[in-house]
């Protein structure tokens, strides 16, 4: 792990109560969020859909964290425009999502947030080596992307502690590892050994019995 991030939680807002996402958002902002998670998907490149632009607009209103939000779609630099992004926010595409993966985290950037690639469980390390210098965080899919409540793959244990490797030996050590999928108390423990520093949290953590503030405080004592 890298000692200067400090490491933190970005509740997956696709697994707050939908009736209820003010007041979830407000009670994820009170526990200290370093992020809202915000699933964006388009039947495509994962078979669901969940959020969108205007929900994130919404929650805006009655919190000021930043947004996290993970393109699950083809083609993200078509729908980049659509993003009131700040200063802050972090935006993850997907490197199987797009051709010209280094032109698109550059017009992440361009637009003013802080630029992500997401890797498949499927996807060798080795396909962004050549773009670190375009990207502020890796996000490491523990899961194959479209669903909430699903089981960890096992090999991306390993995955996080290798591309932590790469990233100190190769002058890239300022570079977050965000997981995504299934990341249970048990599980977070074990990535965070393996290097990561931010954690989606959905319905493996934060989103089941205990409430969120119980359960916002326990995924924080794993994960410092
Ligand atoms: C899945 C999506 C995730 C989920 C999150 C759910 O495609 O990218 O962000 O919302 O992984 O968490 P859990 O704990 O239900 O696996
Ligand atoms: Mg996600």
């Amino acid at each position: 792990m890298n000692a200067s991030i400090l490491p933190g939680i970005s509740p997956s807002m696709m697994c707050a109560n939908a009736l209820e996402l003010g007041r979830d958002a407000e009670a994820l902002d009170r526990a200290g969020a370093q992020f809202f998670h915000y699933d964006i998907m388009d039947g495509a490149f994962v078979p669901n859909f969940t959020l969108g632009p205007d929900v994130i607009r919404a929650v805006r209103k009655v919190s000021a964290v930043p947004a996290d939000i993970h393109l699950m779609v083809q083609n993200p630099e078509r729908h980049l425009h659509l993003f009131d992004l700040r200063p802050g926010d972090v935006v993850s595409v997907h490197q199987e999502s797009t051709i010209h993966l280094q032109r698109t985290l550059a017009a992440i950037r361009q637009a003013g947030a802080q630029a992500a690639v997401a890797l498949n469980p499927a996807t060798p390390l080795c396909m962004i080596e050549d773009v670190l210098p375009d990207v502020d965080m890796v996000l490491v899919m523990t899961v194959n992307p479209g669903f909430a409540g699903q089981k960890l793959v096992p090999a991306t244990l390993a995955k996080i502690a290798r591309l932590r490797a790469m990233l100190d030996a190769s002058g890239y050590g300022h570079v977050r590892i965000e997981v995504d999928g299934n990341v249970s108390f048990e599980n977070a423990k074990k990535m965070r050994a393996a290097g990561a520093d931010l954690f989606v949290a959905g319905t493996s953590a934060v989103f089941c019995a205990g409430g969120i503030a119980a359960n916002m405080q326990k995924l924080t004592d794993c994960i410092r």
